[in-house]
């Protein structure tokens, strides 16, 4: 396993649609492993291969889970990992009504916003296998499926807010890469 460059806004590969897998192979399966590293490391509980400047439609995500925590003797939490791996994903039904979640991203840093996304939604997808598969998603796996399968046709959740705190959010991070470049060179 190794880990990849996230990259971040503003950059152009972030905008490019990602294409459809025709099969998941040795490579995928590494490219995946990368990324769940990748995404354990940052850390964050999505990943889209986009952000590692890969355009295939490949998520990988590990939200936790109650099932999988562990409880000590001195009630202290261990969550055990519970990666989940999205090739192809589409959306089979999303809810009528919306929720929101103050959403942040691995290429957006340090920049939080409420995003109000659809609060179910039925996917279809790949797993690391290659087997079809369909989930049923609501609360966080919900609003992070989607958060990730927009990252597949380039939209990043800074999209959905108002054109001036969006523009402000760019301008930011613009300024931030040209200081951390100033101090590599
Ligand atoms: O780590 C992440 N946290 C998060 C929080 C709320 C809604 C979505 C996310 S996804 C994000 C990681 C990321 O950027 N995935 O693309
Ligand atoms: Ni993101």
């Amino acid at each position: 396993m190794a880990l990849r460059q996230i990259l971040t806004e503003p950059n152009k590969i972030l905008r490019e649609k990602s294409l459809f897998v025709e099969k998941v192979d040795k490579d995928l399966q590494k490219l995946m492993d990368d990324m769940l590293e990748t995404m354990y490391a940052a850390p964050g509980i999505g990943l889209a291969a986009i952000q590692v400047g890969v355009p295939k439609r490949v998520i990988v995500m590990d939200i936790g889970s109650r099932n999988t925590s562990e409880t000590l003797n001195d009630n202290t939490h261990i969550e055990k990992k519970s990666p989940m791996y999205f090739v192809n994903p589409e959306i089979i039904e999303k809810s009528e009504h919306n929720s929101t979640y103050e959403e942040g991203c691995l290429s957006v840093p340090g920049q939080f916003a409420e995003v109000d996304r659809p609060a179910k939604c039925h996917i279809k997808y790949l797993d690391y296998h290659g087997q079809p598969k369909e989930i049923k998603a609501e609360g966080m796996l919900a609003t992070c499926i989607q958060h990730e399968m927009d990252h597949l046709e380039g939209i990043l959740f800074i999209d959905y807010l108002s054109k001036l705190k969006k523009t402000m959010i760019i301008k930011k991070l613009s300024k931030q890469k040209k200081t951390v470049e100033r101090i590599i060179v």
